[in-house]
């Protein structure tokens, strides 16, 4: 998959493929990364890419024209990309999204700066406006990088044997949150306190192991995150094992 990058910092978001999943994506060219700086596409001798917002204020706004430019030669080389803008007046951010943009044919994002960019930037030549939460960051750029990160992870191929066939049962972040997960040691001593494992998880009995994770899972969305719940119907083996749940934490909570 090809992923265009618009940005002032190209060097800063270079730096997603360069470690994990994502450099070995690079590398064997499952993922090709490919960036556009508007300051390449000014004239005068500052290369200004900023100007002063009409109607007065703080700061500083992206200009049109060199960021119109890169935008035109980026979609030269990828056609069918589609063009995404990362700010926090986007669309909020889901694993559906980036399953979608991974299944697409390319992808270019757009990274501002400063106050933000010309509207008019918005409005002739973005495709989508995605954000990632409620909150500011100094660029797009740290938000294009986990975007990147979250498609390239999805590409087939992307994840190892063992680390792809985990991913399947746990393809459900939009619906309920993971489980707990253990490793060795089995008991850890901190200070007069003995950290044990779940019992469950030592005894080798796959069935009642799938059936805890699933009870975790649905126990920890509904401790954390009940708005995720209150989405779906459960089937009525997740409600029963629910609802055990629910029950053990009232009996030790009890006041
Ligand atoms: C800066 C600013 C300063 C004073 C008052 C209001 C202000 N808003 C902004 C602002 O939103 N700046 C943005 C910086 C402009 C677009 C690029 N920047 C950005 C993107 N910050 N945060 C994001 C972002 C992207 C995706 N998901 C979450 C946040």
């Amino acid at each position: 998959m090809r992923i265009d990058v618009i940005t002032l910092f190209p060097e800063l978001v270079q730096s997603v493929a360069q470690s994990g999943v994502t450099a070995k994506a690079a590398e064997s060219g499952l993922l090709e990364l490919h960036y556009w700086n508007p300051r390449d596409y000014t004239n005068d001798k500052h290369r200004t890419v900023d100007d002063r917002p009409y109607g007065g204020g703080p700061g500083m706004v992206m200009k049109y024209e060199p960021l119109q430019q890169a935008l035109v030669a980026a979609k030269a080389q990828n056609p069918k990309a589609r063009s995404v803008y990362l700010s926090p007046q986007g669309k909020p951010l889901q694993q559906s999204m980036l399953q979608a943009a991974s299944d697409a044919g390319g992808l270019l994002l757009l990274a501002g700066r400063y106050e933000g960019i010309d509207q008019r930037v918005i409005d002739e030549h973005v495709d989508e406006e995605w954000s990632l939460g409620d909150y500011v960051i100094s660029g797009g750029e740290l938000a294009a990088m986990v975007v990147i990160d979250g498609i390239t992870r999805l590409l087939p191929g992307a994840l190892g044997h063992q680390e792809s066939a985990q991913q399947d049962s746990f393809s459900n972040v939009e619906k309920w949150l993971d489980c707990p997960h253990y490793t060795r040691p089995e008991v850890i001593n901190n200070h007069s306190n003995e950290l044990k494992v779940p019992e469950v998880l030592l005894q080798g009995n796959h069935q009642a192991i799938e059936e805890w994770r699933r009870q975790q899972m649905l126990g920890n969305t509904w401790l954390k995150r009940p708005d995720l719940l209150d989405k779906t119907t459960l089937k009525e083996s997740d409600r029963a094992l629910l609802d055990d749940f629910i029950n053990e934490y009232n009996n030790n909570n009890k006041t």
